[in-house]
């Protein structure tokens, strides 16, 4: 089975345009699916069009009465897939805003299925890119992932940011055993949490690759949800955390003192 994690806030025009290509793509691949959306008090109709959607695909809708931002959700999205999901299975995080083209997920998920436990679609890999991006974004985006290349190298990776991803389903149960509630920590952060899933991934051994995919911007209907100025501040704070001599995510894992070790304990 293939679950498909879509967080939602404001997605009314992009999920009706999204949720047919994704079926689309899931059924040629001859998997069984399902799509997990986490509506976060959103204000347009996505409620409504995730019921309509919900007649016609098999849709599970978790809600938030309020707007709790992408980690909260993230986190929701993630144990609930983990609780319906076993050995062999796969789960897909994808953005719902039409810009992340459900045709990308066939190389992805064979590359899962052999044996990767986290496939980013990648604008950095041979054959991938972007349209439709406008230069101060790329530059944004390019001296993020510099930033995120130094203070937490994992090799053979050059996309961070990327949302798309595939991941083994056993990889997330392990990550949930290991961190508890501390698997996404840094929930108020803005964006922060689609690089703290990579880096404790990593230290829990997990492998990672890469396929290229094209990043469809113009496609997106509405402005980037993301602040950039919380996210930015999210990521300082977390190459604070996971560089900290004493006690850091980095150290914790060599097995001193650790934050870890208390996986249920918030630290934010
Ligand atoms: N659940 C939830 N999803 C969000 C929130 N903000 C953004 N998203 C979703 O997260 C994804 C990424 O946001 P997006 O605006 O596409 O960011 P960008 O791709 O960096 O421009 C989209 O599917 C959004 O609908 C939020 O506060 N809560
Ligand atoms: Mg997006």
């Amino acid at each position: 089975m293939i679950v498909i994690l879509l967080p939602a806030y404001n997605e009314a025009v992009a999920l009706p345009r999204l949720i047919p290509k994704l079926s689309e793509a899931t059924s040629e691949l001859g998997a069984d699916f399902r799509i997990l959306v986490c509506n976060d008090g959103s204000t347009d109709q996505t409620a409504e069009t995730l019921e309509r959607l919900a007649e016609e695909y098999p849709i599970e809708v978790i809600t938030h009465s309020y707007n709790r931002g992408l980690g909260e959700s993230v986190r929701d999205l993630i144990e609930r897939a983990v609780e319906i999901t076993g050995p062999g299975d796969l789960v897909v995080r994808m953005d719902c805003d039409d810009t992340h083209e459900p045709k990308y997920m066939a190389k992805m998920v064979h590359r899962a299925a052999s044996g990767c436990d986290v496939v980013i679609a990648s604008r950095f890999a041979d054959g991938g890119g972007q349209r439709g991006v406008n230069r101060y974004r790329r530059f944004v985006s390019l001296m993020a992932t510099r930033f995120m290349q130094t203070l937490f190298p994992i090799q053979g990776l050059r996309e961070y940011t990327s949302g798309f991803r595939v991941y083994r389903a056993e990889i997330l149960h392990s990550a949930l055993e290991t961190y508890g509630n501390n698997f996404i920590q840094l929930k108020g952060l803005g964006f922060t949490c689609t690089l703290e899933k990579l880096v404790k991934l990593k230290l829990i051994g997990a492998t990672f690759g890469e396929e290229p995919f094209v990043l469809r911007y113009d496609q997106k209907p509405g402005e980037s949800k993301m602040v950039t100025s919380v996210t930015t501040f999210g990521y300082f704070t977390m190459a604070l955390l996971y560089h900290w001599p004493w006690g850091g995510w980095k150290a914790a894992r060599r097995g001193a003192t650790s934050t870890l070790s208390a996986p249920n304990d918030p630290v934010i």
